[in-house]
């Protein structure tokens, strides 16, 4: 057990903790977060056309994490609306830091925000898209709730009590 303090490592720490993440969020076959990979992505959304976009979120969970280091989040946000919107940040009292995560070929990497298309949704699920928070306060367990506010480049945040369930819920049943 090394336990490094104030070397001015966080990166290298959080590197550590993303690999430990990657590993949690199951088969995904997942190898590891290509953390700050930037990439940028690239494909601006279309703007809207004078509509609005209707957001609610739904199945949002945490799986209980093994350390209190790093935790992955999931949702689904519906857009019943019909203008595109995207998730651009998300913000918790329970971690230091949130980003959002896609996977692509099988890694993951950090995204400046995923679209919420019109009259589409955006779901974040084991193996795709998910949050991870990072700088936990101290280790979510089950059975409690973590607070977690969605940022939108359109619309009002939408602020939640997401439950942590068990560390293999899939949300599925
Ligand atoms: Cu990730």
């Amino acid at each position: 057990m090394s336990r490094r303090t104030g070397t001015g490592a966080p990166a290298a720490r959080r590197r550590a903790a993303l690999a430990l993440a990657a590993a949690l969020l199951t088969a995904a076959t997942a190898t590891a977060c290509g953390g700050g990979d930037g990439g940028g992505g690239g494909d601006g959304d279309g703007g809207g056309d004078g509509g609005t976009p209707e957001l609610t979120a739904r199945d949002a969970y945490v799986p209980e994490p093994i350390t209190g280091d790093v935790a992955a989040g999931f949702l689904t946000i519906d857009n019943t609306g019909d203008a595109d919107d995207a998730l651009t940040s998300v913000t918790s009292d329970a971690a230091g830091t949130v980003e959002i995560h896609e996977t692509v070929d099988n890694s993951m990497r950090r995204v400046d925000e995923l679209p919420v298309p019109a009259d589409g949704e955006l779901v974040l699920s084991r193996g795709g898209n998910h949050l991870m928070l990072l700088d936990l306060t101290r280790r979510p367990t089950e059975g409690e709730t973590l607070p977690l506010t969605l940022h939108f480049r359109h619309s009002e945040p939408i602020t939640l009590r997401v439950p942590v369930e068990s560390p293999t819920h899939t949300g599925q049943e």
